[in-house]
């Protein structure tokens, strides 16, 4: 079964997930966006493959120590961008967020920048191929409005879904860290931020 959140409260929590409504504000979005580019600059967007060989309907790329990566051979961690050159710099933008929302100590060692500029979808999935569940995936979107749904632990536990706006801040920890979640689509052209419409979402993560 399908539910809708509360809309309109700044926090919100469900399924164990925190939802910082419009945490950014226009201009750090527009800060974060410019930033964004220059990784797209340094480190081109790709499209993974799943290992059955067909390619997914988002483009992306990542910052930090490491990027995730996909292809016939499955799912993984990479030192460098595919091309060979290094992952740039995570945006500071996200990383002041992951300091003041998460920890200021251990910051994080991977930011996946996902791109939904075209009717993309990301099916229902959970992310295990970090070593340690115990830190949070910190998630900022950027663009236009994404239905997000979120379940249990196991694929056939009953989901929620709510829409993800521009400047929209989600942490995962604790349970829901393991929770089944993806992107059933994008309202094309609800945000002015992005010149050609789409969607960017970027993940704080910690890898190793
Ligand atoms: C819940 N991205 O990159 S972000 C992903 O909007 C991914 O592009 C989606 O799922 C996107 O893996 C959703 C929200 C998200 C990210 C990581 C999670 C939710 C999560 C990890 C665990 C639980
Ligand atoms: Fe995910």
């Amino acid at each position: 079964m399908t539910q809708s959140l509360p809309l309109g409260t700044h926090t919100e929590t469900l399924h164990g997930f925190q939802i910082h409504r419009a945490r950014l504000d226009p201009g750090a979005q527009q800060r974060l966006l410019e930033q964004v580019r220059d990784v797209v600059a340094a480190a081109p967007l790709f499209t993974p493959e799943t290992r059955g060989g067909k390619a997914m309907s988002v483009r992306m790329t990542s910052a930090g120590k490491y990027g995730w990566f996909s292809d016939r051979s499955g799912y993984r961690y990479l030192p460098q961008h595919p091309s060979g050159s290094p992952w740039p710099e995570i945006p500071a933008v996200a990383l002041d967020l992951w300091r003041d929302l998460v920890d200021a100590r251990r910051l994080p060692d991977c930011c996946l920048i996902n791109f939904y500029d075209r009717p993309a979808r990301m099916g229902l999935h959970q992310d295990a191929d970090e070593a340690d569940f115990s830190w949070p995936v910190l998630s900022v979107s950027l663009g236009d409005s994404a239905l997000f749904r979120v379940g249990g632990v196991n694929r056939r536990d009953p989901t929620a879904s709510t829409w993800l706006e521009s400047g929209d801040v989600v942490l995962f920890g604790g349970a829901a860290r393991r929770a089944y979640h993806g992107i059933d689509r994008i309202r094309f052209g609800t945000s002015a931020l992005l010149r050609n419409h789409g969607r960017i979402n970027l993940t704080l993560r910690v890898v190793d």
